[in-house]
């Protein structure tokens, strides 16, 4: 039998980042180091390939430090923790790893030293997500402002209009973020904030990526989880862009096929918290029931790394 033919535009960059490779080497490290089990405060990563495989190895995922025993080890999410954690985890007298992505901590920095310089601090994030809350904690209750959207701003009361910063969550949408840092500036005229946003290398090349390979397919697949934030603003990002089916999957047997009946082209990319492995596992799943030709879309090289900590690098 004769399978139709496909064109497959795989985006690059795309999948693991940085942080999310320290993030997870960080949990396996210290399996290694201190044996299991070894406690992880949420989801290391948002992903259920990568938990399910760390579970496998020893890691025990718990989402407060409340249900980490006294005498384990705790690794910190790369999503970042507020700053009560840390503190509750000394008092404790735990061995704990904070595995926060460094461009999530310069965020965390960031608010600090405009909370220290006596600005009221404003963060465009998304409400609930681990992250927002791990930045917002990083002051007191209350003092951190969270808008979502553009209308947000109109409603947010602040203390004076003129001592005013804001930081935002890296993972968010560029364009959207370009729009709402617009509406504050023109509210708030005086307000303090990034160059442009707090918005990651990983984030914003994926999202330039999925923009090249969108306008050319008939459907967008981004291997991911429904709680990754990075993974969904990608199917945004791709529908924004004339994608007529963009879909988010977390792995080859969750594709709808009736949904692709008909195509002749589509554009596979993945969050940064998505292995590469599933990437492959959905490739050949196209390739099980089309001829396919794969071309490559690559708008940007990524050679970003990050050490893992101190505590957890064998002396050379
Ligand atoms: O999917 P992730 O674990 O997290 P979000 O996109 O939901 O923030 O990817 C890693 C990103 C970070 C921090
Ligand atoms: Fe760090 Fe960005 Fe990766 Fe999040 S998506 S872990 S902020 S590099």
């Amino acid at each position: 039998m004769t399978h139709p033919p496909l064109t497959l535009y795989l985006a690059a960059p795309r999948g693991f980042c940085a942080g999310v490779d320290r993030a997870i080497k960080i949990v396996e490290m210290a399996i290694e180091k201190w044996g299991a089990p070894v406690y992880v405060r949420h989801e290391i990563v948002h992903n259920k390939f990568v938990v399910d495989g760390l579970k496998a190895k020893g890691a025990v995922f718990v989402e407060e430090l409340e249900d980490c025993p006294d005498d384990r080890p705790v690794i910190f999410s790369a999503h970042g923790v507020p700053k009560a954690v840390p503190a509750e985890a000394e008092r404790r007298e735990l061995i704990y790893v904070d595995a926060t992505c460094p461009l999530v901590s310069k965020v965390h920095i960031e608010a600090q030293r405009h909370a220290d310089s006596g600005l009221q601090m404003i963060m465009i994030g998304h409400k609930g997500h681990p992250e927002t809350i791990g930045t917002m904690g990083q002051l007191p209750e209350g003092d951190v402002l969270l808008v979502e959207t553009v209308e947000d701003v109109s409603q947010v009361a602040v203390r004076d209009p003129g001592r005013l910063a804001y930081v935002t969550q890296t993972t968010l949408s560029v364009d959207d973020t370009r729009d709402i840092v617009a509406a504050l500036q023109a509210r708030f005229p005086l307000i303090v904030g990034p160059h442009k946003e707090d918005i990651c290398y990983a984030t914003t090349n994926r999202q330039e990526a999925v923009k090249e390979v969108a306008p050319k397919v008939d459907a967008l697949l981004v291997v991911g989880a429904p709680n990754s934030s990075n993974s969904r603003r990608l199917v945004e990002v791709a529908a924004k862009a004339g994608c007529a089916y963009a879909q988010l999957v977390q792995r080859a047997d969750h594709i709808d096929w009736r949904a692709l009946e008909g195509i002749t082209s589509v554009g596979i990319t993945a969050g940064a918290s998505a292995p590469e492995l599933l990437v492959n596992e959905v490739i050949d799943a196209f390739r099980a029931r089309y001829d396919v030709t794969v071309e490559m879309v690559e708008t940007a090289v990524e050679n970003v790394e990050f050490k893992v900590p101190r505590v957890l690098r064998v002396p050379a």
